[in-house]
Protein backbone atom coordinates (compact mmCIF):
# COMPACT_ATOMS: atom_id res chain seq x y z
CA UNK A 1 0.00 0.00 0.00
CA UNK A 2 1.65 3.16 -1.25
CA UNK A 3 1.07 5.63 2.11
CA UNK A 4 1.87 8.39 0.44
CA UNK A 5 -1.29 8.15 -1.36
CA UNK A 6 -3.22 9.07 1.74
CA UNK A 7 -6.68 9.87 1.35
CA UNK A 8 -8.58 12.75 3.28
CA UNK A 9 -11.63 12.54 4.97
CA UNK A 10 -13.29 15.92 6.34
CA UNK A 11 -16.17 15.97 9.15
CA UNK A 12 -17.62 18.59 9.24
CA UNK A 13 -19.86 19.87 12.09
CA UNK A 14 -22.54 21.70 11.89
CA UNK A 15 -24.22 24.30 14.79
CA UNK A 16 -27.20 25.52 13.31
CA UNK A 17 -27.35 29.19 14.32
CA UNK A 18 -29.34 31.83 13.12
CA UNK A 19 -26.26 33.03 11.02
CA UNK A 20 -26.82 29.48 9.69
CA UNK A 21 -22.26 29.56 10.10
CA UNK A 22 -20.17 26.90 10.02
CA UNK A 23 -17.93 25.82 12.76
CA UNK A 24 -14.39 25.09 12.02
CA UNK A 25 -13.72 21.46 10.93
CA UNK A 26 -11.87 18.10 12.09
CA UNK A 27 -10.02 15.54 9.77
CA UNK A 28 -8.79 12.37 9.50
CA UNK A 29 -6.52 10.93 7.37
CA UNK A 30 -7.50 7.48 5.94
CA UNK A 31 -4.64 5.22 5.05
CA UNK A 32 -6.11 4.15 1.85
CA UNK A 33 -8.21 5.09 -0.87
CA UNK A 34 -11.57 6.40 0.33
CA UNK A 35 -14.85 6.01 -1.65
CA UNK A 36 -17.97 6.95 0.82
CA UNK A 37 -18.94 7.96 4.02
CA UNK A 38 -21.67 7.80 5.49
CA UNK A 39 -23.06 8.93 9.47
CA UNK A 40 -24.98 7.32 12.02
CA UNK A 41 -24.46 6.33 15.84
CA UNK A 42 -22.87 3.44 15.45
CA UNK A 43 -22.68 2.60 19.52
CA UNK A 44 -25.45 4.02 20.51
CA UNK A 45 -24.19 6.97 22.38
CA UNK A 46 -26.29 9.64 20.91
CA UNK A 47 -24.00 10.78 19.20
CA UNK A 48 -23.84 10.47 15.39
CA UNK A 49 -20.08 8.72 14.35
CA UNK A 50 -18.75 8.16 10.40
CA UNK A 51 -18.31 5.22 8.44
CA UNK A 52 -16.09 5.34 6.28
CA UNK A 53 -15.37 2.77 2.72
CA UNK A 54 -12.14 2.44 1.18
CA UNK A 55 -10.19 -0.14 -1.17
CA UNK A 56 -10.20 -2.93 0.91
CA UNK A 57 -11.09 -1.71 4.31
CA UNK A 58 -14.40 -0.17 6.33
CA UNK A 59 -13.67 2.01 8.58
CA UNK A 60 -15.90 3.07 12.00
CA UNK A 61 -14.55 6.90 13.71
CA UNK A 62 -16.30 6.69 16.93
CA UNK A 63 -17.42 10.48 18.08
CA UNK A 64 -15.61 11.31 21.08
CA UNK A 65 -17.22 13.77 23.88
CA UNK A 66 -15.62 16.82 22.54
CA UNK A 67 -16.89 16.16 19.01
CA UNK A 68 -13.94 14.71 17.77
CA UNK A 69 -13.39 11.40 16.50
CA UNK A 70 -11.46 8.29 17.84
CA UNK A 71 -9.17 6.27 16.14
CA UNK A 72 -10.98 3.84 13.78
CA UNK A 73 -12.27 0.18 14.21
CA UNK A 74 -11.11 -1.35 10.93
CA UNK A 75 -12.97 -4.30 9.12
CA UNK A 76 -11.24 -5.89 5.66
CA UNK A 77 -14.00 -5.51 3.51
CA UNK A 78 -13.40 -5.41 -0.61
CA UNK A 79 -13.32 -2.24 -2.60
CA UNK A 80 -16.73 -0.56 -1.01
CA UNK A 81 -18.13 1.47 -3.19
CA UNK A 82 -21.55 2.20 -1.55
CA UNK A 83 -22.73 2.30 2.16
CA UNK A 84 -26.11 2.48 3.69
CA UNK A 85 -26.92 2.38 7.15
CA UNK A 86 -30.38 1.06 8.93
CA UNK A 87 -31.57 -1.37 11.20
CA UNK A 88 -32.10 -4.90 9.77
CA UNK A 89 -32.14 -6.95 12.56
CA UNK A 90 -34.58 -5.53 14.78
CA UNK A 91 -32.52 -4.61 17.64
CA UNK A 92 -32.62 -0.71 17.66
CA UNK A 93 -28.96 -0.53 16.44
CA UNK A 94 -27.59 0.96 13.53
CA UNK A 95 -26.49 -2.02 10.77
CA UNK A 96 -24.61 -1.01 7.75
CA UNK A 97 -24.81 -2.65 4.18
CA UNK A 98 -22.15 -2.38 1.85
CA UNK A 99 -22.01 -2.44 -1.82
CA UNK A 100 -18.25 -4.14 -2.58
CA UNK A 101 -17.10 -3.78 -5.96
CA UNK A 102 -13.42 -6.24 -5.92
CA UNK A 103 -12.26 -7.94 -3.25
CA UNK A 104 -8.24 -8.18 -4.12
CA UNK A 105 -7.33 -11.54 -1.40
CA UNK A 106 -10.86 -12.47 -1.14
CA UNK A 107 -12.34 -13.00 -4.28
CA UNK A 108 -15.43 -14.52 -3.13
CA UNK A 109 -16.42 -11.66 -2.17
CA UNK A 110 -16.29 -9.55 -5.15
CA UNK A 111 -19.23 -7.90 -6.80
CA UNK A 112 -21.65 -8.43 -3.85
CA UNK A 113 -23.35 -6.60 -0.82
CA UNK A 114 -22.57 -7.48 2.76
CA UNK A 115 -24.30 -7.00 5.54
CA UNK A 116 -22.48 -5.83 8.83
CA UNK A 117 -25.08 -6.51 12.02
CA UNK A 118 -23.56 -3.70 15.50
CA UNK A 119 -22.70 -5.74 17.83
CA UNK A 120 -21.35 -4.97 21.57
CA UNK A 121 -19.63 -1.81 21.95
CA UNK A 122 -20.40 -1.01 18.17
CA UNK A 123 -18.40 -3.51 17.08
CA UNK A 124 -19.56 -4.62 13.82
CA UNK A 125 -20.35 -8.57 13.15
CA UNK A 126 -20.29 -10.12 9.78
CA UNK A 127 -23.40 -11.32 8.44
CA UNK A 128 -24.84 -12.85 5.08
CA UNK A 129 -23.03 -11.86 1.72
CA UNK A 130 -24.96 -11.92 -1.48
CA UNK A 131 -23.51 -12.06 -5.08
CA UNK A 132 -25.00 -8.90 -7.05
CA UNK A 133 -23.80 -7.68 -10.21
CA UNK A 134 -20.74 -7.20 -12.23
CA UNK A 135 -19.30 -4.36 -11.88
CA UNK A 136 -21.13 -3.40 -8.43
CA UNK A 137 -21.29 0.31 -8.07
CA UNK A 138 -24.34 1.54 -5.68
CA UNK A 139 -26.17 0.66 -2.80
CA UNK A 140 -29.73 1.57 -1.71
CA UNK A 141 -32.20 0.74 0.70
CA UNK A 142 -35.98 1.02 1.53
CA UNK A 143 -38.75 -0.96 2.19
CA UNK A 144 -40.10 -1.80 -1.81
CA UNK A 145 -42.86 -4.45 -0.67
CA UNK A 146 -44.44 -2.31 1.71
CA UNK A 147 -44.05 -5.26 4.34
CA UNK A 148 -42.16 -2.57 6.96
CA UNK A 149 -39.01 -4.27 6.36
CA UNK A 150 -36.03 -2.58 4.62
CA UNK A 151 -34.88 -3.67 1.59
CA UNK A 152 -31.94 -3.06 -0.46
CA UNK A 153 -31.20 -2.16 -4.59
CA UNK A 154 -27.73 -2.68 -5.85
CA UNK A 155 -26.48 -1.38 -9.34
CA UNK A 156 -24.15 -2.37 -11.70
CA UNK A 157 -21.34 -0.53 -13.74
CA UNK A 158 -21.35 -3.80 -16.74
CA UNK A 159 -24.75 -4.69 -16.68
CA UNK A 160 -28.11 -3.32 -17.19
CA UNK A 161 -29.91 -4.53 -14.77
CA UNK A 162 -31.35 -3.51 -11.10
CA UNK A 163 -31.38 -6.09 -8.71
CA UNK A 164 -33.57 -5.84 -5.19
CA UNK A 165 -32.78 -7.93 -2.18
CA UNK A 166 -36.13 -8.29 0.10
CA UNK A 167 -35.47 -8.75 3.45
CA UNK A 168 -36.94 -11.31 5.57
CA UNK A 169 -37.47 -11.06 9.17
CA UNK A 170 -34.38 -10.24 11.58
CA UNK A 171 -32.06 -9.07 8.76
CA UNK A 172 -31.80 -12.04 6.46
CA UNK A 173 -32.16 -11.39 2.59
CA UNK A 174 -33.70 -13.48 -0.33
CA UNK A 175 -31.44 -14.23 -3.45
CA UNK A 176 -31.78 -10.78 -5.44
CA UNK A 177 -34.50 -10.35 -8.20
CA UNK A 178 -34.30 -8.69 -11.45
CA UNK A 179 -35.21 -6.02 -12.68
CA UNK A 180 -33.68 -5.40 -16.41
CA UNK A 181 -33.56 -1.21 -17.20
CA UNK A 182 -35.72 0.52 -19.44
CA UNK A 183 -35.12 0.06 -23.14
CA UNK A 184 -31.98 -2.21 -21.87
CA UNK A 185 -30.48 1.31 -20.92
CA UNK A 186 -26.52 1.02 -19.00
CA UNK A 187 -27.24 1.98 -15.82
CA UNK A 188 -25.02 4.52 -14.57
CA UNK A 189 -24.49 3.38 -10.86
CA UNK A 190 -26.70 5.56 -9.28
CA UNK A 191 -30.91 4.44 -7.81
CA UNK A 192 -32.49 5.74 -5.19
CA UNK A 193 -35.71 4.78 -3.26
CA UNK A 194 -38.34 6.86 -2.57
CA UNK A 195 -42.50 7.32 -3.53
CA UNK A 196 -42.67 9.69 -6.74
CA UNK A 197 -45.82 9.42 -7.66
CA UNK A 198 -47.45 10.16 -4.73
CA UNK A 199 -49.48 6.86 -4.03
CA UNK A 200 -47.58 6.00 -0.31
CA UNK A 201 -45.85 2.93 -2.41
CA UNK A 202 -42.02 2.82 -2.75
CA UNK A 203 -40.26 3.53 -5.72
CA UNK A 204 -36.79 3.55 -7.75
CA UNK A 205 -35.33 6.09 -9.71
CA UNK A 206 -31.95 5.68 -11.86
CA UNK A 207 -29.60 7.31 -13.66
CA UNK A 208 -28.90 5.81 -17.34
CA UNK A 209 -27.59 5.90 -20.71
CA UNK A 210 -28.80 5.25 -24.12
CA UNK A 211 -27.38 4.99 -27.07
CA UNK A 212 -27.52 7.54 -29.26
CA UNK A 213 -29.91 9.57 -27.09
CA UNK A 214 -28.08 11.00 -24.44
CA UNK A 215 -28.26 10.05 -20.30
CA UNK A 216 -31.50 10.15 -18.12
CA UNK A 217 -33.65 8.92 -15.38
CA UNK A 218 -35.74 6.66 -15.68
CA UNK A 219 -38.70 5.56 -12.98
CA UNK A 220 -39.50 1.94 -11.75
CA UNK A 221 -43.08 2.53 -10.04
CA UNK A 222 -43.89 -0.07 -7.20
CA UNK A 223 -46.97 -1.96 -7.99
CA UNK A 224 -49.53 -3.00 -5.00
CA UNK A 225 -47.79 -6.51 -5.21
CA UNK A 226 -44.62 -5.06 -4.50
CA UNK A 227 -43.07 -5.88 -8.04
CA UNK A 228 -41.46 -3.02 -9.94
CA UNK A 229 -42.81 -1.45 -13.46
CA UNK A 230 -41.63 1.26 -15.72
CA1 LIG B 1 -21.91 7.09 18.60
CA1 LIG C 1 -29.48 -3.78 14.27
CA1 LIG D 1 -39.69 -4.84 2.47
CA1 LIG E 1 -44.99 5.18 -5.49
Amino acid sequence: MNLALLSLVIVVIFEPTLAQQFSPYSSQLVPTFAHVARIADMNNDGRNDAVVGTLYYLFVYFQTNDGTLSKPKVYRCGSVRSIDIADFNNDNLPDVAVAVQTSGEEPHEADSMKIFFQGPNGTLQPGDIFYTGPGTRHLSIGDLNNDGLVDIITTHMDDNNLRVFYQKPYGHFDSSVTYPSFRNQTIQGIAEIGDFNGDGLNDVVQNTSLAHYGGGASVFLQQPNGSLQY
